[in-house]
């Protein structure tokens, strides 16, 4: 492949799970931090992401001066490894306080809660060096669309969003949008939503988004569509490539496994924007399938990057010239034939 650019690549630690499901126990066992950077740099993968309790376990209880004791002696190690963070995002859905949301719990506490806890975000995500805290905003949305106000909430939003652009002047917000799960109706569903917030905060510049494949789908959008918008305002600053069956509940499937067509769409969206040029790395938020056994524990995740690396080549050799003639001739139905035996290698 001609190295036209050479993208870097990274995934979580959440990434390597154990296969646990509403319905069942988990199936693997659980791995150390430490077994899961080494896996991460013996597949040649450049940056980790962190949940801040990933960087920190069990960070509620713990002091401030521990907590950056524990962080700092992560640096150390990422550091040792040659490995970056790509991000730091606080894990909001998982504490007691944020049972009812956290940026838009209907108690005052708990919002404090939440934003006391994305500081502290930001704050391990200077000592790793990463400027991006990504906002996967899980229960900002309502089960019972009476139990909130739903124009209140967008205050409590960009209210949280704007102390923590006073907190760090260098910091960038890189909201997730995801529509449904685990609410009914999240509060900021779609990239169009993320960057319309943007505009209200105190510093629009320094919101931005990640967008992942599966959760633009389960909004019933092209992921292809979603990558052009963002870039249209440079905003994509993460993303979260993966694949998803339909409407249901959120696969994180590697990415190409449901719709190779619609991967080929990113890859050719990213391209042809440049994803990647201003440092940004390429996450595969994807997650083993229940089946798999310990033996191919990473698989989903080469997989996943392996797919990626032959869409590129897809993306640089396709026949743009001859793809343009059919456009201008109106002729998208060789053009639609044409994408499909490209794809194939006929
Ligand atoms: C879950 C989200 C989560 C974020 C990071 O669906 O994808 O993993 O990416 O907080
Ligand atoms: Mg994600």
């Amino acid at each position: 492949m001609p190295e036209k650019h050479r993208y870097k690549f990274c995934f979580g630690p959440w990434n390597i799970s154990e296969g646990q499901d509403p319905y069942g126990p988990p199936v693997r066992p659980p791995r150390a931090f430490e077994w899961k950077l080494a896996q991460l740099k013996k597949l040649g993968f450049d940056a980790m992401m962190f949940h801040d309790d990933d960087a920190v376990p069990d960070l509620d209880s713990k002091s401030e001066s521990q907590i950056r004791k524990e962080t700092k002696e992560l640096r150390k190690k990422l550091d040792g490894e040659g490995i970056a963070a790509e991000m730091v995002a606080p894990r909001l859905w998982f504490a007691p306080q944020t049972v009812d949301g956290a940026y838009t719990s209907n108690d005052a506490k708990h919002r404090q809660y939440a934003i006391k806890r994305s500081l502290r975000s930001i704050d391990i995500a200077n000592i790793l060096g990463t400027d991006i805290l990504v906002l996967w905003l899980a229960r900002e949305g309502s089960y019972i669309r009476e139990s909130k106000n739903a124009r209140r909430c967008v205050d409590y939003l960009v209210n949280a969003f704007d102390k923590m652009l006073t907190h760090d002047k260098n910091i960038r917000l890189a909201i997730e949008p995801k529509p449904n799960e685990p609410m009914d109706h999240a509060y900021l569903p779609t990239i169009g939503h993320a960057l319309a917030v943007a505009q209200l905060t105190r510093d629009p510049k320094r919101v931005g988004c990640l967008i992942e494949s599966a959760h633009a789908i389960l909004a019933g959008l092209d992921p292809a569509d979603e990558i052009d918008f963002a870039m249209a305002f440079y905003k994509l600053w993460s993303l979260h490539l993966n694949d998803q069956n339909g409407l249901k509940f959120d696969q994180d499937k590697p990415f190409g496994s449901n719709n190779l067509r619609a991967a080929f769409n990113q890859v050719r969206a990213l391209e042809r924007n440049g994803y990647g040029q201003r440092g940004e790395y390429v996450c595969f938020d994807v997650h083993p399938f229940r089946t798999t056994k310990v033996e191919h524990w990473l698989a989903h995740l080469d997989n996943s990057r392996r797919t990626f690396l032959k869409l590129v080549e897809k993306a640089r050799s396709f026949n743009e010239m001859k793809a343009q003639q059919l456009i201008a001739d109106r002729n998208y139905q060789d053009l639609d034939q044409m994408v499909i035996e490209h794809l194939m290698g006929k």
